[in-house]
């Protein structure tokens, strides 16, 4: 009734305007083109009754505008899977579909789609293709009157006969979320073949989080890019979040190369937070190539709060492998444990032919990525430039390695247990030493403890508003060097309370 009471005014108001102008142009009208003849009041009338018809004409059509603008169905229409449903229904919640695509095929922008526990498998291809902006939400129980993906797992699985998810789409922005993707193939696909065997995302602004990303494969036969996922072209409004990307290869075969175990990124400037990316390979066998979890290449990604630990690379980088990305960011990274059969254990990065590369480091965590011959923290070479912030550095035979004319400028840098702290074009300055007193590494577990020498000897000069976890920084008055703020210090409390007690 309100709506209604509202719209009447408005139209009425509309009226007015619309009759006040006309009425206006008319006299105007009349003005310059009639001259003082005795027709002069005839026409006149006459042209008021036209005005007077235009407007109310001009009056309707807005009602009839906002009459229909307040009947259509509003977008966000909710459609539902179930592993007991039937794709001839309407995906209701009392008549389900039975597979993930088919609501998608249903589904118009912004509509939502909750999926029931259980596994969702193809017989051959692709499990799901996304071109436009949905929500695809699993983790439901089979009712729908509950989600946790925990509790209710929710399985897409390609069983090797394909990639699992393929989203392609200029502008399309899906959200994937709550799902445990597993069992891709990209090396049988025809569309970017070998690429994003979980995952593969193409001039899409896909939102991926709290989602499993595991054992996906990108290629088995030939080269493969990104065994969990790869984001091509992807724009800085893409988000993958909270994911665990586990024990993805990006090639399993024999006699070529892979790269990007778990995650590759190509020309893509998404904001990567909060994953644990470990157990990936680059390639699980005597093949080539770089980034045992992660690859960069091109584009300004950012990654943050990320625990990039114990993954492998058969070349160089470990952890992370960036090739001519400028600039790319890392903060509150934890990058540890990770292994690289050459150079660079923790992260490797490289510009040149005519790409440069520039990374800001700021607030990361790097600690024993030694475990294979490129035992490096930090390597870099050729065209690459990187600052370095606040970072801790431990237990590699190389802390810093930068062959010139790569360049890196490192302050406040807590170095520890390393053979070399800093090697060839380092400019290391407030560098900080001592046990960093990390909880417990061997449960990866790189909190650090309210005795530790990194706690408040960082620079406020760039850190971020919080840790790897959320936690304000500063706290305690000043910055702790590394991903972990501690929430226990009270060095504040200690220097100035004697001053404020002096006063009494
Ligand atoms: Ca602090
Ligand atoms: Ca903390």
């Amino acid at each position: 009734m309100w709506l209604d009471l509202r719209k009447a005014l408005t139209a009425f108001l509309l009226y007015d305007i619309l009759w006040s102008s006309n009425r206006i142009a008319y006299h105007e009208t009349v003005r310059l083109f009639l001259s003082n003849s005795g027709e002069e009041k005839m026409k006149s009338r006459t042209r008021h009754l036209a005005s007077l018809l235009t407007a109310v004409f001009l009056v309707l059509l807005v009602a009839a505008a906002l009459a229909t603008r307040g009947t259509k169905a509003s977008p966000g229409t909710t459609l539902y899977v179930s592993t007991s449903g039937d794709d001839g229904n309407d995906c209701t919640i009392t008549e389900t579909c039975r597979t993930v695509q088919r609501a998608i095929d249903v589904a118009t922008t912004d509509d939502e789609i909750h999926v029931a526990e259980g596994t969702y498998t193809v017989t051959a291809g692709t499990v799901i293709t996304v071109s436009k902006t949905v929500k695809l939400r699993g983790g439901w129980n089979a009712d729908f009157t509950a989600r946790d993906p925990d509790l209710y797992p929710t399985t897409l699985d390609a069983q090797r006969q394909g990639r699992v998810v393929y989203i392609i789409g200029l502008g399309a922005s899906p959200t994937i979320e709550g799902f445990t993707i597993t069992g891709g193939n990209a090396g049988v696909e025809d569309n970017y073949r070998g690429m994003g065997g979980g995952i593969y995302s193409r001039a899409a602004a896909p939102i991926i989080q709290n989602n499993i990303i595991t054992d996906n494969i990108a290629s088995t036969v030939a080269m493969g890019f990104g065994g969990g996922l790869y984001l091509d072209y992807a724009p800085a409004s893409s988000v993958i979040s909270g994911n665990q990307i586990l024990s993805n290869t990006a090639s399993t075969s024999t006699d070529t190369n892979g790269f990007g175990g778990g995650l590759y990124l190509n020309y893509s400037a998404a904001i990567v937070s909060g994953n644990t990316i470990s157990g990936n390979i680059n390639n699980s066998t005597a093949g080539g190539g770089h980034g045992g979890g992660v690859y960069l290449s091109l584009g300004n990604p950012t990654l943050d709060g990320n625990r990039i630990i114990s993954n492998t690379s058969s070349g160089g980088g470990g952890g992370l492998y960036v090739s001519r990305s400028a600039p790319f960011t890392l903060t509150n990274n934890i990058i540890a444990q990770n292994r690289a059969a050459y150079t660079g254990g923790g992260i490797l990065v490289w510009g040149g032919g005519g790409y440069p590369a520039s990374g800001v480091l700021i607030n990361n965590t790097f600690a024993q990525n030694n475990l294979g011959n490129g035992g490096e923290g930090v390597f870099a070479s050729n065209d690459t430039t990187l600052t370095l912030t606040n970072n801790i550095i431990v237990s590699h035979t190389y802390g810093i390695y930068i062959i010139s004319p790569a360049t890196a400028t490192a302050d406040y840098t807590l170095f520890y247990g390393n053979t070399n702290d800093t090697a060839g074009s380092v400019t290391s300055t407030h560098e900080v030493s001592g046990d960093p007193l990390f909880v417990n590494p061997a449960g990866w577990d790189y909190h650090i403890q309210v005795t530790s020498p990194a706690v408040n000897s960082g620079t406020f000069n760039g850190a971020p508003a919080t840790d790897f976890e959320g936690d304000p920084r500063p706290y305690d008055c000043f910055v702790d060097i590394g991903a972990d703020e501690n929430t226990a210090s009270d060095q504040c409390r200690r220097i100035y309370l004697p001053l404020i007690m002096k006063n009494y």
